[in-house]
């Protein structure tokens, strides 16, 4: 019934969007607006479920007019990610190679100085990232820590970059320190559906972690919330994934969604690939979802051809995480995705800010190569 009247879906909708008007349920001239850019907090697991059900061109066409209702469709954020401590976590998430119990390979690291983060954030900003993401594998972060990484974070905003960090559960007042020094998201992922976390991690529940995102509200922070496909949950684990972001009290204002890097050693590491198609619906209904916040195709791309990063990007994706490494793990090198960004007429997102920020610097970079990256190339 629901999956019926979403394919009854709204080509006026469709139509104005693709001549640049915003489209919106006041000037829908259909019963079920597919550009429907009403944000809402109660989706059922049904309708969710229903949207995964739609044939695949139907849910594209949807989740593109969404998108163009809301975004600029050439435009993509670009973030970079620096992991400023590495290993030794005595958590358990089974896909993560960064947790002490599983014989990965990789090497504990204490944290980062703070000229070493500077000198990456620079080369980051260099490279045409308007964001820099900080993760700490950490189960959640010491208060003699917050000191250190306040000093990290005030140090890489007055570079003129966007500042995310992600170091585990909060405690209290770390949130509004972290605010003070200068942090604009918080990132902590909910990371699969409530039936089926406990199946992934045991060393902290669902709770601990909408915990954790309301400290991260409630200091003014924006929130930075996804989850990993392809871990061996169902469909409809993925759409209670999407409905438990969705209806959080505030849709956050970033949404990773990572395609689960199968890392030996670790107890997902022989976890069957999902199909490409399938992790472009998880994007597409996210996108539907939550229509005003950017998604992210986040880790994974390295396992995923141009085209299903093409179709990505039409399905709603905004954003990427550019650089050679996440934070452990391998991601596309910068020329690649440049060289996709020139392919797609893709354009690195320009954020209105005030002038003298890193976003007028990348709208002034853009006149190189017409791509924001820093490159010295030919239009
Ligand atoms: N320790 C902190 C925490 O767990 O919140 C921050 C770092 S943790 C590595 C950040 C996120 O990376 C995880 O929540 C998970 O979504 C993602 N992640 C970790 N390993 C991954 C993998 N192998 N594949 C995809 N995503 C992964
Ligand atoms: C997120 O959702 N994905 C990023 C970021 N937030 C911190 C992390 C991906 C990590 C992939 C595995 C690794 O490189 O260690
Ligand atoms: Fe530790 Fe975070 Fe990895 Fe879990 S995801 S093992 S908490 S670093």
């Amino acid at each position: 019934m629901v999956a019926r009247r979403l394919v009854n879906s709204c080509r006026a909708g469709l139509v104005d969007s693709l001549q640049g008007h915003s489209h919106t349920l006041a000037t829908c001239h259909g019963d079920a607006c597919m550009a429907d850019t009403a944000i809402r907090h109660d989706w059922t697991r049904e309708e969710v479920a229903a949207l995964f059900d739609l044939p695949f061109n139907d849910l594209l066409y949807r989740a593109h007019a969404v998108h163009r209702a809301h975004h600029d469709p050439n435009a993509v954020q670009v973030s970079t990610l620096l992991s400023i401590k590495t290993g030794g976590c005595p958590e358990d998430c089974a896909y993560c190679p960064q947790a002490q119990r599983y014989d990965t390979g990789v090497q504990a690291q204490k944290l980062l100085e703070l000229d070493e983060v500077l000198d990456r954030a620079r080369a980051a900003k260099a490279a045409g990232a308007s964001r820099f993401c900080m993760g700490a594998a950490w189960r959640g972060p010491k208060d003699r820590d917050i000191p250190k990484v306040a000093a990290i974070v005030s140090a890489v905003k007055g570079l003129g970059l966007e500042t995310c960090a992600t170091l585990g559960l909060l405690g209290d007042g770390h949130a509004q320190a972290l605010k003070d020094a200068g942090l604009d998201y918080y990132n902590h992922n909910i990371d699969t559906a409530p039936e089926f976390y406990g199946e992934i991690i045991h060393t902290r529940d669902y709770q601990d972690r909408l915990q954790t995102l309301e400290q991260v509200r409630d200091a003014g922070l924006k929130t930075c919330c996804g989850g990993i496909v392809g871990m061996g949950e169902t469909r409809l684990q993925r759409a209670g994934l999407l409905q438990a972001l969705a209806n959080l009290p505030e849709h956050p204002q970033s949404v990773p969604i990572n395609q689960l890097v199968p890392v030996p050693g670790t107890p997902l590491a022989n976890q069957q690939k999902l199909d490409p198609f399938e992790f472009v619906r998880t994007i597409a209904v996210a996108r539907i979802l939550m229509p005003a916040s950017v998604v992210r195709l986040s880790a994974g791309r390295q396992q995923m051809d141009d085209a299903v990063q093409a179709l990505c990007f039409f399905a709603g994706a905004g954003s990427i995480f550019a650089g050679d490494k996440l934070l452990t793990t391998g991601n596309p090198d910068v020329a690649s995705d440049h060289a996709l960004f020139r392919r797609l007429d893709l354009h690195p997102m320009e954020v209105v800010e005030q002038a003298g920020t890193v976003h007028a610097d990348i709208a002034e970079r853009a006149e190189g190569c017409g791509h924001g990256c820093g490159c010295s190339a030919a239009a």
